[in-house]
C-alpha cells in the first residue's frame, strides 16, 4: 500500500498515483488503514505521529526537494530510505523567480517606484548583464540550472557548492573558504543551498558583509540560512539595496515581522518553486518500480550531509 499526504491537492495525487501504479493500493490521510501494510509514503510535511505505526515503509518519497524538516523528525524510522523529488519542474519555476529578482535589481525597478510615487521623469542608468556579477550558492539540480541559464543570458555569474561543478559559462568557487571571495564578487547573491547543519546560519552579519556595497540577495533556498536580522540591519544601513525573499526563519512569517513593511524588501510566501503532480507522480512511480527491481531510486537521500 502506498500512504499520501499532502496539504495541497491530495484528492489529485491520489488519482494520478493510482493511475501510475496500478498494481499499489493508494489511500490518503485522514483514512485509517493498516499501518503495517504501508510500504510506501508520499508526503509533504504530515502531521506528528502520522510515521509511528508504520513498521514495514521501505520508502518515504518527499513531495519536495528538501528534505530539512523530514530529517528532524523523530517518529520516522532513520534506516527508512527517504527519496526526494529532483528537479520535476521546479528549476525552470526557480530559474524564473530568481529572474524576476535579477532584472529588479539589474533595471533599477526599485528606483523607478520610488520616482513614481514621486511623479519624477528620470532616466537611470543600468549596468549591462555582462556588467552585473551574480553569485548563486548551490549547484545541484535547481541551483545548477539557475546558474547556467543566467549565464547564457549573458550575466556575470559564479557559482559555489560543496565539490565544484563545472557549469558553462559558470565560475567554479569550491568550499567553505571559497565563500569570502564569492560574495565579495556579487552584486546579486542568489541562495540555493539545502538547510543542512553546515549551511544553518551561514548567512550571518559577518559573511554578508563580504557582499560589495549595494549588492542584493535573493533567498529561496530555506529561512534558517539568512540571519534575518542581520539582513535587516545592512538593509537599514544601506550595505545591502534590496531582498527578494521566499523563505524564513518561521513561516507563515510572522504578521508583526519587520520584514513585511522594510522598503527595500520584496516577499513572497514560499511559492518560487511549487511542486507540479504531473512531473511529480512520473518520478515518484518511477522511483517506485526501481524500488521494486532492487534498484536505487533517482534522489535518494544521504541522511548523513542532509540533503
Ligand atoms: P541539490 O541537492 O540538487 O543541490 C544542493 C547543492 O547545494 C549542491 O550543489 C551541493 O553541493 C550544495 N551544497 C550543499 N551543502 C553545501 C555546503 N555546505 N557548502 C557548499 N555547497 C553545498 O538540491 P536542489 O538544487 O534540488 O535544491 C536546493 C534547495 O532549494 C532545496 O534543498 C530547498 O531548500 C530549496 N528549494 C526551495 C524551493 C522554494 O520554493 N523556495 C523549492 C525547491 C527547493 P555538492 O553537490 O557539491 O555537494
Ligand atoms: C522544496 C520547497 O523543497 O518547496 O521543494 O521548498
Amino acid at each position: 500500500m502506498l500512504y499520501l499526504y499532502t496539504p495541497q491537492d491530495m484528492a489529485c495525487y491520489q488519482h494520478a498515483l493510482q493511475q501510475a501504479l496500478p498494481q499499489q493500493e493508494v489511500r490518503c490521510w485522514p483514512e485509517e488503514v493498516a499501518a503495517v501494510q504501508v510500504k510506501y509514503a508520499v508526503v509533504w510535511n504530515p502531521p506528528a505521529g502520522f510515521f509511528k505505526y508504520m513498521v514495514n515503509l521501505q520508502a518515504v518519497f518527499v513531495l519536495g526537494a528538501g528534505v530539512d524538516r523530514i530529517l528532524k523528525r523523530d517518529d520516522l524510522d532513520p534506516t527508512v530510505p527517504i527519496v526526494r523529488l529532483t528537479d520535476a519542474g521546479m528549476a525552470q519555476q526557480m530559474l524564473e523567480y530568481v529572474l524576476y529578482g535579477v532584472l529588479h535589481v539589474q533595471r533599477q525597478m526599485g528606483q523607478y517606484r520610488r520616482q513614481q510615487t514621486l511623479r519624477q521623469w528620470q532616466a537611470l542608468t543600468a549596468p549591462s548583464a555582462g556588467q552585473t556579477r551574480i553569485g548563486v550558492l548551490g549547484l545541484g539540480e535547481i541551483g545548477g540550472w539557475v546558474a547556467q541559464s543566467l549565464a547564457a543570458m549573458g550575466y556575470a555569474v559564479a557559482g559555489w557548492s560543496r565539490a565544484g561543478r563545472q557549469l558553462p559559462g559558470v565560475q567554479d568557487y569550491i568550499g567553505q573558504a571559497a565563500l569570502p571571495d564569492l560574495l565579495a564578487r556579487s552584486d546579486i547573491l542568489v541562495n540555493l543551498l539545502p538547510a543542512t547543519v553546515q549551511t544553518r546560519g551561514l548567512l550571518d552579519g559577518r559573511m554578508l558583509s563580504h557582499l560589495p556595497s549595494g549588492a542584493a540577495i535573493i533567498n529561496a533556498g530555506r529561512g534558517e540560512q539568512v540571519d534575518e536580522a542581520a539582513l535587516l540591519g545592512l538593509l537599514d544601513s544601506g550595505h545591502l539595496r534590496f531582498a527578494m525573499l521566499d523563505v524564513f526563519e518561521v513561516e507563515p512569517l510572522e504578521s508583526v515581522h519587520p520584514l513585511w513593511s522594510h522598503p527595500s524588501v520584496l516577499l513572497t510566501p514560499h511559492i518560487a518553486a511549487m511542486t507540479l503532480v504531473e512531473p511529480a507522480v512520473e518520478q515518484i512511480a518511477a522511483n517506485v518500480q526501481t524500488i521494486i527491481q532492487g534498484g536505487v531510486p533517482q534522489g535518494l537521500v544521504e541522511r548523513e550531509r542532509g540533503y
